[in-house]
């Protein structure tokens, strides 16, 4: 089993009810155990047009097959969900990154690159997986460092109240 680590976005519509539905898919999605779920963060848009505010968060999850196949259906949900791409990082129902794996392995295809290139930049991604990534250094680089860098320019603020309910407690395992 591979422990691989997700990074999820959504600005558009109820972007609480997006990311619900989006872990209960993952969840149920084939050769995949059950997910760790960090903190909900609304973020500012960063190197993108102007528009809403993000709701993020990370998650890792054990899968049971090549990434290549899992990223495979993460397209697939994101397509499920109506995604449409039209202006470079524009607005989007719901947007599924697949970060790193904790075996170390490295991904260079057309499509997908793992360790994701920019993910020690933004804020966006580091504050949540600090709260579910229990080592220092990823990589090399001390994710601490990168994320108090990243502050410098970005705001992103924790959602206090927790985002799920009953609802996703049968399949997702709560980080905090
Ligand atoms: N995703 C991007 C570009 N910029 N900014 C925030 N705050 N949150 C995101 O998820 C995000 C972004 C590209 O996928
Ligand atoms: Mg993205
Ligand atoms: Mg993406």
């Amino acid at each position: 089993m591979n422990e691989l680590y997700l990074s999820l976005g959504t600005n558009i519509g109820n972007t609480v009810a997006n990311m619900h539905r989006a872990l209960l898919s993952l969840s149920q999605l084939p050769k995949t155990g059950p997910l760790t779920v960090s903190s909900g963060w609304i973020t500012a848009p960063v190197d993108a047009p102007p528009q809403n505010d993000f709701l993020n968060l990370c998650c890792s999850v054990e899968i049971d097959c090549p990434p290549e196949i899992f990223h495979r259906y993460t397209k697939q949900l994101e397509a499920e969900f109506g995604r449409i791409k039209t202006e470079h990082n524009g607005p989007r129902i719901i947007d599924i990154d697949l970060l790193f794996l904790s075996s170390g392995e490295t991904i260079r295809t057309e499509t997908l690159l793992i360790p994701h290139p920019r993910l020690f930049e933004r804020a966006f991604v580091l504050a949540p997986l600090l709260e579910i990534y229990k080592n220092e250094t990823l990589f090399g680089s001390r994710l601490d460092d990168c994320l108090k860098t990243a502050l410098k320019t970005q705001r992103i603020e924790k959602l206090n109240r927790p985002l799920f309910g009953c609802l996703l407690n049968q399949f997702v395992n709560h980080a905090l």
